[in-house]
């Protein structure tokens, strides 16, 4: 069976192996440096950052090129406000109990309890949404296929794309976050993976001492001898 699919030209040169190398640790040294941060400025950022970082988020790679994501931008007081109000309540049972012990200790050395005011202070939230499936011009629902791979995928880049511009993020996911489709006008397809906090951290935010695993810890190869 022959199989007729359109092509178009690929646009990426070769870099020299000196170049791959360079860019490989420019970028490696950029991430290295980004940090989960809980403390943010109220300072504005502009809102075409989001947009491009949101873009930039929307090359991920997708299951059948589904592109199973929508992403919404959150930037008035009145919405993050009731984004607050409705992640503490999960957070307060999250916190008191529902959570149990072990994971409540798992979560101890970071210091995190369910008073959420990054939610209200930051000048951006950014609701990631996985579209569990799809709707056709006719209605009708499609399977998608890979869409938690998919969608975090997307998530990443949408985090490099931030910390890359000099800005910090939370990967915040108070559970269940239901109620993010209810405030952002989602429909019930769209499952809320995500809700990523992002502005300047406040001048005098700390952050956790703690560490990245070792190399030997997580790279493991299988290379001729
Ligand atoms: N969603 C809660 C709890 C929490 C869970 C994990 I796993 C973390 O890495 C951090 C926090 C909160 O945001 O506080």
């Amino acid at each position: 069976m022959t199989k007729t699919v359109e092509t178009m030209e690929l646009a990426l040169s070769r870099k020299t192996d000196a170049d791959m190398l360079r860019e490989a640790k420019a970028f490696f040294e950029l991430m290295q440096a980004r940090r989960t941060v809980r403390d943010f400025s109220a300072d504005p950022v502009d809102p075409e950052v989001i947009r491009l970082a949101i873009r930039t988020a929307a090359t991920a790679p997708s299951g059948a090129n589904q592109q199973p994501w929508s992403f919404v931008a959150i930037g008035d007081p009145a919405t993050k406000r009731a984004i607050r109000i409705a992640a503490e309540e999960e957070e307060r049972a999250f916190y008191s109990g529902k959570a149990g012990e072990e994971w409540l200790g798992a979560l101890a050395h970071l210091g995190t309890d369910w008073d959420k005011p990054f939610l209200e202070t930051a000048p951006w939230l950014i609701a990631i949404f996985a579209q569990r499936w799809g709707i056709d011009a006719q209605g009708r629902k499609v399977k998608h296929y890979y869409v938690p791979e998919s969608v975090s995928i997307a998530i990443g880049l949408l985090i490099a794309s931030l910390h890359s511009a000099g800005l910090a993020t939370l990967t915040h996911t108070p559970s269940p976050m239901g109620f993010l489709n209810q405030i952002c006008g989602r429909p019930d397809n769209e499952k809320p993976l995500v809700l990523l906090v992002a502005g300047h951290p406040a001048e005098a935010a700390r952050v956790p001492a703690i560490s990245r695993k070792q190399e030997g810890d997580i790279l493991f190869w299988k290379t001729a001898p």
